[in-house]
C-alpha cells in the first residue's frame, strides 16, 4: 500500500512540473511550493537515497537568499523584465551521522552544492524526530517502572521534549531532554510536571542513552488548570458584546501571490519553517514623488531566547532558543477564523519540508486583516480663527498580518503592523500556559528555602523565573541600500551668557553618525537619544537626511552573568540594537546551528569584526525583551502581555503624508438596530 501511494506522488509531481512551465515564474521571495520540495526530494534522491530505509534526514528546507542585487534589479525593472534571480533551496540535512549543506539548483535540478558542517551545534529539531523520541521513553522499561513506583498511570502521561542547551562540553552529539507530565483528567500538561527524573535521548541512535531515577517529589494538584469554555462552570464573565466591521465596498488590500497592496504600501509575505513569518520588499507610495519608496527589504524573527531562573537539575538546561532549535514556523499554528483573526481577515498557509522532505502544510497559517481600532490618526481643533471653528479628524486604520507560533507551552503572536503615515510597528504577544515546578506549599508563609525561584501561583505550583527575548532581523533599505545609523544624543546645556534669559538650561540634539559596528552598540534606557536609519546620499527639499527612526518599546537586557552558558550563547541580547553590514550568511543571530551552540556564530562575535557601517547596506537587530516574574493571573492561562516598537518615517515625506487622506464615509445600516439591555 506505501509502495503505491509513493508512486502516485512522484507520478503527481512530475504531472505539476511540466506543468509549470506555463504558470508565472514565482517571485524570487515565494516560499519553496509543494511542487518544488517533492523536486528537492527527488533531486537529492539522485545523490543520497532518500526515504524510510535509508538514514538521510531533511532538518531544515528553505529557500536559498537570492542575491541582493538580482532581486532589486528584478524589482525595479519595469514590468520585472530581466530575469529573476536563479530559484535555489538551502537543505539542512543529517547523513550518516553528519550534517550536510546543500544547495539545490532548480532550473538545472541539480545540487549546486554541497557542504559538510563542520563547526559546533547541530541543526533544527524535526518534529518526526520529536515525536519519535518521547515515543521511545514511554516504551523504555526503566521509565515506566519508575512511573508505576510513584502510583500514576502510563497512559496518563504526556512526555515532551527539550533541548540540552550547553554547559562546557566538548561533544555536543544530537541528544535531547526529555519531560514527563501527567494528565491524570487535566488537558493542561504543562502544569503538572513529573519531576526528579533525568532522561536522555540520543536522537542519532535512536535510544534512550542515560536514565536517572533522583528523587520522588509530590504533583500539583489538577484542580483550576481547565481553560476549556466548554469544560469551564458559571459563573461566566466579564461580558463581552461582539462587534463586527462592516466594510460594505469589500476589503481595502488587495493579495497577487504573496504580494499584498493596501493604502499606501506593498509588500511581498512568505513563510519560512525556521523564521514563520517574512516581509520583504515592503515600499510605500510617496504622493508627491508619485512613486513606491523602498523601506525595508527583509525583515523577520531571528531567535527567540528563553532562559529559566532556576539552577537545580530538573531546570537549568531549560534555556530555549525557539526559532533555532524547534523553529518557530515549524511551531506556527493554524489560525482560527473570528478569533485569532478578526472577520475579513484573509488566511496564507505555510508549506515546509517534514523530515523525509514530503512536504507538510499548515493551513492559515498566516493571516491578514485591516484593524480598525478606534484610533485618531491626527486631528486639531481651532478654535483661534474669529468667526469659525475648525475640527478636522482623520480616523486611523492599519493592515496587520500575523502568525501565532506555539512552542510548547507558550503562545507567542507575531504581529507586523503597516499605518498609512509609514510606520511600522512589530508587535509580539505571550500567551498560554506558565512551566511550572511543584513544591510542597500552597501558601508563602510555608516556603523554607532562601529562593524558590519564582511564585506560588495555584497550589503546590511554582511558576518559574524567566526572561523572552525575541530577536528580530530588519534589512531596511531606505529608499535605497546604502544607508547610516545615525545616534541624535539630545544633550542637556546651559543657557550662554551671551544671550539675556531667566532660562538656566535646555537640551539640543547632538548628532553622531555610527561609522563602526561598536559605534552602532544600543542599550536602550541610559541615553535620551533618538535612532534613526538614514539614506545619506537623500535629502529632503529642506536638506534634512532621508530617514526612518526608532521608536524602542519598554527596554530590558540581560541579567546572567557574562560568563554564563546560556548568555554566551544568547550575547546578541548583549544590546537591544545592534547594526551590522549586510551578509547574507548573517541571518540566524544565535548561529545557523543553534542547537548545543556555543556561543561562536552569534551576532555578537559577527559583530567583533568592527566593519564599517557608514553609507553601506546595513542590517538592523532589534530585541524585545521581556522579564517574567509570573503572577497568580498567568494561572492556568496567562493573558497576552505584549511590547514590541515602531520604525516610523523621519524626514522620508516632506511633509505630514496622511495629511490629504480623507476620513472614510459611514455606511449606515437601518436594520441593524442595537438592542436595548432588558
Ligand atoms: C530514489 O531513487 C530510487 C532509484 O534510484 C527509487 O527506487 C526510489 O523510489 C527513490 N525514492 C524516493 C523516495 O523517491
Ligand atoms: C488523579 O485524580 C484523582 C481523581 O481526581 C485523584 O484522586 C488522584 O489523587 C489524582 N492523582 C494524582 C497523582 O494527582
Ligand atoms: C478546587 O478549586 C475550587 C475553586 O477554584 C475550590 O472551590 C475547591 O475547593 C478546590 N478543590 C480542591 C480539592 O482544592
Ligand atoms: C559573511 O558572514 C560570514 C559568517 O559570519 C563570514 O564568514 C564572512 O566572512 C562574511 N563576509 C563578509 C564579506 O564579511
Ligand atoms: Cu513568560
Amino acid at each position: 500500500m506505501a509502495q503505491l501511494q509513493s508512486t502516485i506522488l512522484i507520478f503527481a509531481s512530475i504531472f505539476v512540473i511540466s506543468s509549470s512551465n506555463f504558470i508565472q515564474p514565482p517571485h524570487p521571495f515565494d516560499p519553496l511550493t509543494e511542487t518544488e520540495l517533492k523536486l528537492i526530494r527527488n533531486v537529492i534522491n539522485k545523490t543520497y537515497p532518500v526515504g524510510p530505509k535509508h538514514k538521510f534526514t531533511f532538518q531544515y528546507v528553505g529557500l536559498n537568499e537570492p542575491d541582493k542585487s538580482l532581486v532589486l534589479l528584478w524589482h525595479s525593472s519595469p514590468h520585472h523584465n530581466v530575469k529573476p534571480p536563479p530559484r535555489q533551496a538551502f537543505i539542512i540535512a543529517r547523513e550518516k551521522g553528519r550534517t550536510r549543506e546543500i544547495v539545490v539548483d532548480f532550473s538545472s535540478r541539480s545540487i549546486v552544492s554541497d557542504k559538510i558542517h563542520l563547526g559546533n551545534g547541530n541543526p533544527m529539531l524535526t518534529n518526526d524526530e520529536q515525536e519519535a523520541a518521547t515515543a521511545l521513553v514511554r516504551r523504555f522499561k526503566p521509565f515506566r517502572e519508575s512511573i508505576k513506583k510513584r502510583g500514576l498511570k502510563l497512559s496518563e502521561v504526556v512526555v515532551t521534549s527539550s533541548t540540552m542547551g550547553w554547559f562546557g562540553e566538548t561533544k555536543t552529539d544530537r541528544l535531547i531532554k526529555t519531560i514527563p507530565f501527567y494528565l491524570n483528567g487535566s488537558v493542561n500538561p504543562y502544569l503538572r510536571p513529573i519531576e526528579g527524573m533525568t532522561i536522555i535521548v540520543s536522537l542519532e541512535k535512536k535510544k534512550v542513552t542515560e536514565f536517572k531515577d533522583r528523587f520522588m517529589a509530590p504533583l500539583p494538584k489538577a484542580n483550576g488548570t481547565e481553560y476549556r469554555i466548554s469544560k469551564l462552570k458559571p459563573p461566566f464573565g466579564p461580558v463581552l458584546r461582539n462587534a463586527v466591521v462592516l466594510q460594505p465596498h469589500g476589503p481595502g488590500f488587495k493579495i497577487d501571490g504573496h504580494i499584498v497592496r493596501w493604502a499606501n504600501w506593498e509588500f511581498h509575505m512568505s513563510f519560512d519553517v525556521r523564521a514563520g513569518l517574512i516581509i520583504s520588499l515592503a515600499s510605500i507610495f510617496d504622493m508627491d514623488m508619485k512613486k513606491y519608496r523602498q523601506v525595508l527589504y527583509k525583515g523577520h524573527l531571528s531567535e527567540m531566547f528563553v532562559p529559566y531562573m532556576d539552577p537545580s537539575a530538573d531546570w537549568y538546561f531549560i534555556t530555549y532558543l525557539n526559532c533555532g532549535e524547534f523553529g518557530c514556523g515549524q511551531s506556527a499554528v493554524s489560525l482560527e477564523p473570528y478569533t485569532d483573526c478578526p472577520a475579513g481577515a484573509v488566511f496564507m498557509d505555510g508549506i515546509f519540508a517534514g523530515q523525509n522532505g514530503t512536504p507538510t502544510k499548515i493551513s492559515n497559517v498566516m493571516c491578514i486583516f485591516e484593524k480598525f481600532a478606534g484610533d485618531i490618526m491626527w486631528r486639531h481643533t481651532e478654535a483661534e480663527v474669529p468667526g469659525l471653528e475648525i475640527t478636522e479628524v482623520r480616523p486611523d486604520v492599519s493592515l496587520v498580518v500575523r502568525m501565532v507560533t506555539t512552542v510548547g507551552n507558550y503562545d507567542y503572536i507575531i504581529d507586523y503592523e503597516f499605518k498609512p503615515c509609514g510606520s511600522i510597528k512589530m508587535e509580539v504577544g505571550l500567551t498560554g500556559v506558565l512551566e511550572v515546578k511543584p513544591v510542597e506549599y500552597v501558601h508563602t508563609s510555608e516556603i523554607k528555602e532562601e529562593d524558590i525561584h519564582g511564585t506560588i501561583v495555584a497550589d503546590n505550583t511554582v511558576g518559574v523565573n524567566h526572561d523572552h527575548f525575541v530577536t528580530f532581523r530588519l534589512d531596511l533599505d531606505i529608499d535605497g541600500t546604502d544607508n547610516s545609523f545615525v545616534r541624535n544624543e539630545l544633550v542637556t546645556k546651559r543657557s550662554p551668557k551671551s544671550v539675556n534669559t531667566p532660562r538656566k538650561s535646555y537640551w539640543t540634539t547632538k548628532r553622531k553618525t555610527a561609522r563602526t559596528e561598536a559605534e552602532a552598540r544600543v542599550r536602550l534606557g541610559l541615553r535620551a537619544e533618538e535612532l534613526v536609519v538614514v539614506n545619506p546620499n537623500q535629502r529632503t527639499r529642506h536638506g534634512n537626511d532621508v530617514g526612518y527612526r526608532l521608536f524602542p518599546g519598554p527596554a530590558s537586557g540581560p541579567l546572567l552573568t557574562q560568563d554564563d552558558y546560556p548568555q554566551i550563547r544568547g550575547a546578541f541580547t548583549n544590546y537591544n540594537v545592534w547594526i551590522t553590514p549586510y551578509n547574507k550568511s548573517e541571518v540566524w543571530t544565535s548561529g545557523l546551528y543553534a542547537d548545543r551552540s556555543q556561543g561562536d556564530d552569534t551576532l555578537a562575535v559577527w559583530s567583533q569584526r568592527n566593519r564599517e557601517i557608514e553609507n553601506k547596506d546595513i542590517v538592523m537587530w532589534y530585541t524585545v525583551g521581556f522579564h517574567h516574574v509570573p503572577c497568580q493571573e498567568d494561572f492556568p492561562t496567562m493573558p497576552t502581555l505584549s511590547s514590541g516598537f515602531e520604525l516610523r518615517p523621519a524626514n522620508f515625506f516632506e511633509q505630514n503624508p496622511v495629511l490629504k487622506t480623507k476620513p472614510f464615509k459611514l455606511t449606515t445600516t437601518p436594520k441593524c438596530t442595537p438592542k436595548t439591555d432588558s
